[in-house]
């Protein structure tokens, strides 16, 4: 049964999208990937969204590009957290998508992260489960652990070699 439900407006947000479920199978979290539309599909959106609780999703993570208001929709129907994910677009560089997700009106919440953002959309997610779950805390906890030691890594490598050696090395 997965905790997580991805959803996105179309195949063309897979790419970005599978960046969230690759960070959350590295974590042994199950997932399921969803496509569907708030515009092209209504209906089926509102029946996602009214069921997921009862299939035993705990966050929603949901991308659209455009003015798609799918994580709003989302949102509008489960009492869930749901996590919007604006993707970029051709015409206005996902600042359309940003807008139409992050400017939710009060009372219905979505938690937008940046354009394009589908890790923080998965570690966010985590975060939640970790409210609960030590497992996942633990996990967090030195994903974080093992990122401060790459950028201290870099950091001598720099003061040893210099930058120029350093990017040659890039
Ligand atoms: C949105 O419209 C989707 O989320 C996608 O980002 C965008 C374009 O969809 P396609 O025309 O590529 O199917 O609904």
């Amino acid at each position: 049964m997965p905790d997580v439900g991805i959803i996105m407006g179309s195949d063309s947000d897979l790419a970005i999208m599978k960046e969230a479920g690759d960070i959350l199978q590295e974590f042994g979290i199950e997932y399921e990937y969803t496509i569907c539309s708030a515009h092209r599909l209504p209906r089926e959106t509102a029946e996602y969204a009214s069921t997921a609780a009862e299939r035993g999703i705990k966050v929603i993570i949901a991308g659209a590009g455009g003015a798609a208001h799918l994580a709003g929709v989302i949102a509008a129907y489960t009492i869930l957290p749901v996590i919007g994910i604006p993707i970029k677009t051709s015409t206005l560089s996902g600042v359309d998508s940003l807008y139409s997700i992050v400017q939710m009106p009060r009372g219905i919440p979505v938690a937008t992260v940046a354009i394009n953002g589908s890790a923080n959309a998965a570690l966010l997610a985590l975060e939640m489960i970790a409210i609960s779950d030590e497992k996942v805390r633990h996990q967090l906890s030195d994903y974080r652990d093992k990122m401060a030691s790459s950028v201290l890594a870099k950091d001598r490598k720099l003061k040893d070699i210099g930058a120029e050696r350093y990017l040659e090395q890039k």
